[in-house]
């Protein structure tokens, strides 16, 4: 924590998220960074500078290229296991006992916020560490993983990971479940996110549509930012634990 401007936005975030009831939390990449996963956009170093997203996180990329698409998930796989939770995913699943309802629904497919507690949780694009069929999505509960080409279904088909690429339908159930909790609830904390990839984008606008008060963390301003009643500018593993810590003390 640094300004004091920042540390008034944590203390206007404090209040704003205290009296609600119902919460809603929407995470994406930058939630990932300080446990040293890289993000999709807003670093030289991101994923996307070195690959067309189009070309590989889509059915069409893995139909063209199966090998290539298995590698990079395989390779982001073995970088993204060696990865811990960090303060802000612990701050976030503590966050759940606050509140009458609370739902945490994640863009991102690391299994950070589980492996930190998280149970009322939406994995909204899947879970790199687990794998379905190709065509007919049969379960594929067996697969590691670290093969350097996709193994087959037993219905023979090639096997991907259990993620939602481009051009794909999110989960009905996921979704429904989004839409619902986002429909009912009282405040959203937006974490991490550039807020460019749709349906996840759009959850923040939908909940300020009925009245519900919108908090966003991230170091850089957003599509989100000006529809937001507190923007504060920082990293999530730095300013979640005071903004949960703060919530607590408020609402004892
Ligand atoms: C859908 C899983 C209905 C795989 C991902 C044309 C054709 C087809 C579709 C579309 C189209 N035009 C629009 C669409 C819809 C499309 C879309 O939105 N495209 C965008 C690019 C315009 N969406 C879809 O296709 C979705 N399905 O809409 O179905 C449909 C179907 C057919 C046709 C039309 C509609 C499915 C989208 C899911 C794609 N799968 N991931 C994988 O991971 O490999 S997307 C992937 O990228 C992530 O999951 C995430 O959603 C997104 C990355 O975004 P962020 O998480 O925000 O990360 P980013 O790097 O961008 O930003 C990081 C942020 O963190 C920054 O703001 C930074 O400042 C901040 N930050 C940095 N450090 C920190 C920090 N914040 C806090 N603390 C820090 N320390």
């Amino acid at each position: 924590m640094t300004s004091s401007s920042e540390r008034f936005a944590l203390e206007h975030a404090i209040h704003v998220l205290s009296p609600a009831r119902k919460v809603v939390v929407t995470t994406g990449a930058g939630m990932s960074k300080e446990s040293g996963i890289a993000t999709f956009r807003d670093a030289p170093n991101a994923l996307w500078a070195n690959y067309n997203p189009e070309e590989l996180a889509s059915p069409v990329g893995f139909r063209n290229n199966p090998t290539r698409v298995w590698k990079w998930y395989r390779d982001r796989r073995r970088m993204i296991a060696a990865a811990r939770p960090h303060a802000g995913h612990f701050a976030i699943a503590r966050m759940e006992e606050l509140y009458d309802e609370f739902l945490l629904i994640t863009q991102n497919i690391d299994n950070l916020h589980h492996a930190a507690g998280s149970r009322n949780l939406v994995e909204l694009h899947g879970n790199i560490f687990r794998y379905r069929c190709f065509e007919r999505n049969h379960p594929a509960p067996d697969v590691t993983g670290d093969s350097d080409v996709p193994p087959r279904c037993a219905c023979g088909a090639l096997i991907r990971p259990d993620v939602v690429w481009f051009g794909e339908m999110i989960d009905e159930t996921d979704l429904d479940r989004s839409f619902s909790a986002i429909a009912e609830c009282d405040a959203v904390l937006v974490v991490g996110t550039s807020a460019l990839v749709h349906p996840a984008a759009g959850f923040p606008a939908m909940a300020r549509g009925h009245g519900a008060s919108v908090v966003e963390i991230n170091p850089d301003r957003t599509p989100i930012t000006p529809i937001a009643d507190v923007f504060v500018s920082g990293r999530a593993g730095e300013l979640l634990p005071p903004l949960i810590d703060g919530i607590r003390a408020e609402r004892a």
